[in-house]
């Protein structure tokens, strides 16, 4: 009989939000994993009976880590029940708001939520050491000699900037005042744009530079992590970032890949509760679920859901993207995730440059604010940082009937569906190999690789 061990990662650390991870492992293999949400939140509840103009503020709220792309997501979907298009100016302030969000996520995951998993020293309680380190977590993998405490403070530096020039055209973060209903609410001045252009020189100094290099010396010294932690999911991808003309293609595609024979559409996305702990039957479309919570209900371990198209876990995010827009990826494992968030953190670099060059100063983001729709149904659907998030929303009487939220996370998280079938972080972590069941640091980075945030996931 082989050792069987069960080892719990609760909270798992460095993410944001709840997250549980509960691992089986088989001489020394992890044979079956179970993610869970381990908060409640209830943001869909408190939306109803609200002005849907509410809901870029309100939704915004789930998370600080990528409130933009929320409050993108609730302005198309109320705009999509009219219709209404945003005029090219407004198009550009959204997506230069949205932009910064996504490289300042992408730096973050990178040096402070994932690095400590790879140089021993960092994830100290206080302050990071003087002479930053010095030997990698395990096995005679070193990463010696490099000052990673002031590598981490040069990226904290440019994170700082991401976040200044989201505030030059969106007022603050984060929860941005920059996006709502019908446009964007800033009357760039020439300064503004100046500025902002300096910034973005900046940012993409750091990107091409340090965070290029310190991305390639540490999956270097990590090799084993270019395939350890693949999914065999698909991988979807939302369209995001359009273009300011309407003829134009937007610069994220929308998007299934890997999955033979199928191609996207929104309209077969669902969500199961088989092991959430909510009331409700077979999977729904996102606004026909009961969102009743049931912390009772048997056989349930999470409080995420278990988001599908056509009824099929996918594995959302940058690489997801990448693979989709038909960008050369190598691979499906750890590095894969981390190579495609520093890449498209370049991308993004110099599609701020272009969406900068073509703001008209001193011209408003919206002409006219315009009442909210009496009644309909609509779907807002953009990119995250961390991957496709869609909002979908009813209106009555001129108020919110029903909201639903199916955020990155809720993809990547998944918990199993009535048919038994894992979600993608789940199906990556089978098959890892983990030398110390007291110390799963090999299961606690594929986990990372994801960059997973609960408190988008369970909302
Ligand atoms: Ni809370 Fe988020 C991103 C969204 S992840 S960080 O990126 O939506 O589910």
């Amino acid at each position: 009989m082989s050792p069987i061990r069960h080892v719990t990662l609760d909270p798992v650390p460095r993410i944001e939000g709840h997250l549980r991870v509960d691992l089986t492992i088989e001489d020394g293999v992890v044979t079956a994993a179970r993610s869970s949400g381990t908060s409640f939140r209830g943001l869909e509840s408190v939306l109803a009976g609200r002005d849907p103009r509410d809901a870029v503020h309100l939704t915004q709220r789930i998370c600080g880590v990528c409130p933009v792309p929320h409050a993108q997501a609730a302005a198309l979907a109320v705009e999509a029940i009219d219709g209404t298009e945003v005029s090219a100016q407004a198009c550009r302030l959204r997506n230069i708001i949205q932009a910064a969000n996504f490289i300042e996520s992408h730096i973050l995951h990178f040096y402070v939520l994932a690095l400590p998993d790879y140089v021993a020293g960092l994830a100290t309680a206080g302050a990071w050491p003087r002479e930053a380190p010095i030997k990698a977590w395990r096995g005679g993998e070193t990463l010696d000699g490099h000052d990673w405490r002031g590598r981490a403070l040069e990226a904290l530096r440019a994170i700082h900037a991401c976040h200044e020039l989201s505030t030059i055209f969106g007022g603050k973060m984060p929860h941005t005042v920059g996006i709502l209903v019908g446009g964007a609410t800033a009357r760039p001045s020439a300064d503004d744009i100046a500025a902002a252009a300096d910034l973005v020189d900046d940012i993409a100094r750091f990107v091409e530079g340090r965070f290029k290099s310190d991305l390639l010396e540490v999956a270097a010294a990590f090799p084993a992590y270019e395939t350890i932690g693949a999914s065999r999911a698909g991988l979807l991808a939302f369209a995001a970032f359009p273009a300011p003309s309407s003829r134009g293609a937007p610069l994220f595609p929308a998007g299934v890949a890997d999955v033979e024979g199928m191609t996207f559409d929104p309209a077969a996305v669902t969500e199961s509760v088989a092991s959430s702990w909510y009331a409700g039957g077979p999977p729904s479309a996102p606004l026909d679920g009961t969102p009743a919570p049931d912390p009772t209900r048997a056989g349930a371990y999470s409080w995420a859901k278990a988001p599908r198209l056509g009824g099929r876990p996918f594995e959302v995010g940058a690489l997801a993207r990448a693979v989709v827009a038909g960008r050369s990826v190598a691979g499906r494992g750890v590095w894969a995730r981390f190579r495609a968030r520093r890449d498209e953190a370049s991308l993004l670099a110099g599609a701020l440059t272009q969406w900068l060059a073509g703001l008209t100063p001193d011209a408003p983001g919206i002409e006219r604010l315009a009442p909210p729709p009496e009644a309909g149904e609509g779907r807002g659907l953009t990119e995250a940082p961390r991957g496709a998030l869609g909002h979908w929303l009813a209106i009555e009487g001129g108020v919110v009937r029903r909201y639903a939220v199916i955020s990155p996370t809720t993809w990547n998280g998944s918990p199993r569906d009535e048919a038994g079938v894992a979600g993608p972080m789940e199906q990556a972590l089978e098959g890892v190999a983990v030398a110390d069941t007291k110390d799963p640091i090999e299961a606690l980075r594929v986990v990372h690789s994801f960059d997973p945030c609960l408190q988008c996931a369970v909302h």
